[in-house]
C-alpha cells in the first residue's frame, strides 16, 4: 500500500491578501496552488506531502511549520541558503481578485529533477502538479515532466489543473506545454477560462472535444465557475452544478476543488460523488479571505452537503 495519498509539486507562496478594496492594508497569510491543494486534500483526510523548496529565511520556516500543522509531510522540501520564498499580492476589484507575484529567481524557481530524490513519488497514489509548477522556470517544467515519468513508473496516478497565469509565460508557450502534460495526465481539471485562452473558444463542448482530440486519455473535470463544471470520463460527460455562496475571495478556491476531488477519490468516491463534495469545499473556501485560512474541513463540508441536499 502506498504511503501517501497525493504527493504535490509547485511553488508556495507568501500571500498578502488586500482585505478592504482600494486600501494599503494587506493580511499576511499563505498561497501558492499546489501548496494550496495538498492543505486543502490534508484537511479532508488525506495522507499528503509537498515536494518543494523555500528559502532559508522566516516565510520558508513558517512554510515549514504551516505543513507540518496541517499533517502535510515535509521530507521532501528542500531549503536554499541563497535564494528567498515566493510572495505574491491579492487586490480585489469589480472583476473580482488580481494576483501580482515577487517570485523570479525564487528557490521553488531554482528545482530541478534533483529536487525529486527524496523518493516520495515513489510513494504515492496521486502525484499533483499545475500549469503554475511548469511556468514559473524551465527548470521547474523539466522537474515537473521527470515527476509525471517516475510517478507513471512507480504506477501512481498525475492529476494536472490548468492553473494557467499569463504573467508567468506567453500563450503560445502555455499552450504547447499543457497539451503534452495533459496527454500524461489521468485526472486533468482545466477551467473554462484557462482554456478559452488557450483554444479561443468559449463553449465548454467543443472545449473538450479539443482536449480529447488533443490526446487527453484521462479523466477530465472541466470546470465552469458559477455555471459547475462537466466530468468527462471518455465514455459520456455529466454536468455538475455549482453551490451558490456570496463569495468574499475566491482565491485558492480552484485548488481547494482539485485538492478536495482527490481527497473524495482515495477515500472510495464515484467520480460525481467526489465532484459534489468538491464543489461543495470549493464554495466554502471563498468565504474568507486568503487561500489557506478558509480551506474547509470534512465536517463542514459534510455539514453543507446535508444543508443542500435536505
Ligand atoms: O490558485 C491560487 C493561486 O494562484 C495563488 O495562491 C497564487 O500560486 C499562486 C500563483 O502562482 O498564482
Amino acid at each position: 500500500m502506498a504511503d501517501f495519498d497525493i504527493v504535490a509539486l509547485g511553488e508556495p507562496l507568501v500571500e498578502l491578501n488586500q482585505t478592504h478594496e482600494g486600501q494599503r492594508q494587506y493580511l499576511q497569510g499563505f498561497g501558492g496552488d499546489t501548496s494550496n491543494a495538498v492543505i486543502a486534500a490534508a484537511r479532508q483526510g488525506a495522507r499528503c506531502a509537498y515536494l518543494t523548496r523555500v528559502g532559508n529565511d522566516a516565510f520558508g520556516k513558517q512554510f515549514l511549520d504551516l505543513w507540518q500543522n496541517e499533517g502535510v509531510d515535509t521530507s521532501g522540501v528542500e531549503v536554499d541558503d541563497d535564494a528567498h520564498t515566493g510572495l505574491y499580492f491579492v487586490q480585489h476589484g469589480p472583476d473580482g481578485h488580481a494576483f501580482s507575484y515577487l517570485r523570479r529567481g525564487s528557490a521553488a524557481s531554482l528545482m530541478t529533477p534533483a529536487s525529486l530524490d527524496a523518493g516520495l513519488i515513489e510513494r504515492t497514489r496521486f502525484l499533483h502538479v499545475s500549469g503554475i509548477s511548469m511556468a514559473i522556470s524551465t527548470t521547474a517544467c523539466d522537474t515537473v515532466f521527470a515527476a509525471i515519468e517516475r510517478a507513471h513508473a512507480a504506477g501512481a496516478q498525475v492529476s494536472l489543473d490548468s492553473n494557467l497565469r499569463l504573467r508567468l509565460w506567453p500563450v503560445d508557450r502555455a499552450r504547447a506545454i499543457l497539451r503534452e502534460a495533459m496527454r500524461t495526465a489521468d485526472v486533468f481539471l482545466p477551467s473554462m477560462d484557462d482554456m478559452q485562452h488557450l483554444t479561443g473558444n468559449d463553449d465548454p463542448e467543443r472545449t473538450l472535444d479539443w482536449i480529447r482530440d488533443g490526446g487527453a486519455p484521462g479523466v477530465v473535470v472541466l470546470k465552469l465557475g458559477k455555471d459547475g463544471s462537466i466530468i468527462d470520463d471518455g465514455r459520456s460527460r455529466t454536468a455538475m452544478p455549482a453551490l451558490r455562496v456570496q463569495a468574499v475571495d475566491a482565491t485558492g478556491a480552484g485548488d481547494c476543488f482539485a485538492g478536495s476531488l482527490l481527497a473524495r477519490r482515495c477515500q472510495g468516491d464515484a467520480w460525481e460523488d467526489a465532484v459534489r463534495y468538491a464543489n461543495a469545499a470549493a464554495a466554502l473556501s471563498t468565504l474568507g479571505y486568503g487561500a489557506v485560512d478558509p480551506l474547509p474541513r470534512a465536517e463542514q463540508v459534510w455539514e453543507r452537503l446535508k444543508e443542500t441536499s435536505g
